[in-house]
């Protein structure tokens, strides 16, 4: 790899917004680090994407489990280590039902991903992100979800509001590094992710998304790669993108019969 090549770190690369940003990098020519839980289609992307030009290290890795991450950022080999831009892509939704109805353990696991797993890998990384310095960024997968509430949003909003000001008061503290922080807040999105908020339910999934024309995992890889290749002193601080379709409601009001 060329000492010049930027490196991307990508979380959550083996599918949708993360796999299409691997994507949408490599073909600009970077070079990159990308975690996933399952190893198999890790391996799968590395070997469609890594080529004389674009590197590419891969890590098979539970976010929730943050002495692994650790051991893993820990040993990234050297010339992996000069990380120009972080993107925490992997997150999940679970259920969709009213918050009475809802599996706690469902809104544990959004907490230990969307939250732990996004504080985890980006705290890991700061040294490297300093040390790269001016046009480095960190990219945070937010969601429209963390500014519009909606019935069944309960802990999955609420992780992306999260996200959105983690982001903002990261962006207080690496300005004077000139390290650039991102909440790209996507909305209706084509990928899994409505497959595994409906716990594998494909009809559900499939009736969603019917007679949309939602955002394709790639309109939102070509947001990070534009927020990412903006000279340095430019710090796109929140982009909210979503499908013409989708729209704004007015509020609901409750009336007795
Ligand atoms: C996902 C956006 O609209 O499905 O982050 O809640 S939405």
């Amino acid at each position: 790899m060329h000492e010049a090549t930027p490196i991307a770190f990508i979380t959550g690369a083996t599918s949708g917004i993360g796999a299409a940003c691997a994507r949408r990098f490599a073909e600009a020519g970077w070079s990159l680090v990308l975690s996933g839980r399952r190893q198999d289609r890790l391996e799968a992307l590395q070997a469609e994407l890594q080529s004389d030009r674009v590197a590419v290290h891969a890590l098979a890795v539970d976010l929730a489990d943050s002495e692994v991450v650790q051991a893993a950022i820990d040993t990234l080999p050297e010339a992996f280590q000069r990380i120009r831009v972080v993107i925490n892509s992997a997150g999940l939704a679970l259920g969709k039902g009213p918050a009475q109805q809802a599996e706690l353990a469902d809104w544990h696991r959004m907490i230990d991903t969307n939250i732990k797993g996004l504080v985890t890998v980006t705290r890991l990384l700061l040294p490297h992100l300093i040390a790269t310095g001016p046009g480095a960024t960190v990219i945070n997968l937010g969601s429209i979800a963390g500014h519009t509430p909606y019935p069944g949003g309960h802990v999955y909003g609420a992780t992306k509001a999260f996200v959105e000001q983690f982001s903002y008061n990261l962006r207080c503290d690496l300005a004077p590094h000139g390290v650039r922080v991102t909440d790209l807040a996507p909305g209706m999105t084509e990928s899994e992710f409505t497959l595994v908020r409906m716990k594998g339910d494909a009809g559900i999934a499939e009736e969603y998304y019917r007679g949309t024309r939602a955002l394709q995992p790639d309109d939102v890889a070509r947001q990070a790669l534009h927020i990412a290749e903006l000279p340095p002193h430019v710090n796109i601080t929140r982009l909210e993108v979503a499908p013409i379709c989708q729209q704004w409601s007015p509020f609901t009001i409750l009336r007795d019969e």
